[in-house]
């Protein structure tokens, strides 16, 4: 098995005989020299341009746009040409693979994600397939084609997937919630139930980081967005084994890992095969540092930081930069921008990046 750290030439700029002209993020997850930090946001592509607010409104909804394969390819380059970001992600959400596994959901307008239908029992676990991605998922695909078509060799593109804790979350749930009650019942009432279905999330979200891969995504990454609702325990018995499987299975492009609030996990997820380890910001960078020696850090700007003036927003963009060091280091928010931030703060933030971290 090849290792995260000795990536095949199959890898997909080989594939498609294309050489990136900015490579920057790639370089940095593989621990390569870079002469500058590389930089982009989680959410950047859907949230905060009125650029993008256009094309949803043409598309009519949040799922028509995600499953229109040409607009989503749109919305995903706007950042790359708007921002000034050093990758891409392509447009999507996390929740495309329960869907694909038979649990179809909505997006209810200002409250977001919901599923009609929850897996409670054994039997509705028999009923939900493996997702096949090259069928279930093709409009993913296809617009990662695209992308990487129109992107011409510009900047990396990302591809990515919930961690199967984060969407046994919205399996068993339903919809978000602050605590996840439901979802963690069921790991205390029912381990081998939550195993299970576990497993069953895990092996479609290979199939389909892969085929992500064979359509053209440089890099993935693994949202586990509630992480920090678990218990070190928990998080060891319930969340990092399925993290690892898909790490040992991806050996064709850098993997990264962030798992929201997981503090308490970072010397484990240190130690699992992938080339970068997210943060947010409640981890500090020299103590990650510390924890996680071998590896690439990604973060972990707090997202209200962009509500400060420019000057503070510099300041602590410095402050990172500085922290982190210029070397195994791709600047980031610690999570998502939020939807009401002005572009013209992200604009600042993206520039002091660059600024502050030319070596
Ligand atoms: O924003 C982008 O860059 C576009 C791509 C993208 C990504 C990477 C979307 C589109 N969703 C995601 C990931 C995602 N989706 C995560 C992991 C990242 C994170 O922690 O923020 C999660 C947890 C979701 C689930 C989800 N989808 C939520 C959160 C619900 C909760 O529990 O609070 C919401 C609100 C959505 C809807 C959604 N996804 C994406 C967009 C643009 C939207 C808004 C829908 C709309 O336009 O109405």
């Amino acid at each position: 098995m090849l290792g995260q750290d000795q990536f095949s030439k199959s890898s997909s700029s080989y594939l498609c005989g294309m050489k990136l002209k900015n490579d920057l993020l790639l370089r940095a997850a593989r621990g390569e020299q870079v002469e500058r930090t590389p930089v982009w946001m989680m959410r950047q592509a859907g949230r905060i341009l009125a650029e993008y607010r256009a094309v949803r409104a043409q598309a009519g909804s949040f799922i028509k746009l995600a499953t229109n394969p040409e607009l989503a390819a749109e919305v995903t380059l706007q950042p790359v040409d708007l921002l000034g970001v050093d990758a891409a992600i392509i447009f999507s959400d996390i929740l495309v693979v329960p869907e694909a596994m038979g649990l179809p959901y909505e997006m209810e307008e200002n409250r977001g994600p919901v599923f009609p239908n929850i897996v409670q029992t054994h039997r509705d676990i028999e009923k939900l397939r493996v997702a096949d991605a090259q069928t279930d998922l093709a409009y993913v695909l296809d617009a990662i084609k695209i992308v990487k078509r129109d992107l011409n060799g510009r900047v990396p593109l990302i591809g990515f997937a919930g961690a199967p804790f984060t969407i046994f979350c919205y399996m068993t749930e339903g919809r978000g919630s602050k605590t996840f009650s439901v979802a963690k019942k069921a790991l205390y009432t029912d381990p081998v139930f939550s195993h299970k279905l576990l497993q069953k999330i895990t092996d479609s979200t290979i199939g389909y980081l892969k085929a992500q891969v064979v359509a053209g995504a440089d890099l993935l990454q693994l949202f586990d967005s509630w992480a920090g609702v678990l218990s070190p325990q928990q998080y060891r018995e319930f969340s990092l084994p399925y993290i690892k499987q898909i790490c040992d299975s991806i050996s064709e492009v850098p993997l990264t890992v962030f798992a929201k609030g997981a503090f308490f996990a970072r010397h484990d997820i240190g130690a699992l095969n992938c080339a970068v380890v997210g943060l947010d910001w409640n981890m500090d960078a020299r103590e990650s540092r510390v924890l996680i020696p071998n590896k690439t850090l990604q973060g972990n700007l707090d997202p209200c930081v962009l509500y400060a003036d420019y000057a503070q927003i510099r300041t602590e963009v410095k402050n990172m930069t500085h922290a982190f060091g210029t070397q195994r280091y791709i600047a980031n928010l610690g999570h998502g921008v939020y939807p009401d931030t002005n572009p013209d703060k992200v604009r600042c933030f993206i520039e002091a990046v660059k600024e502050f971290s030319a070596v």
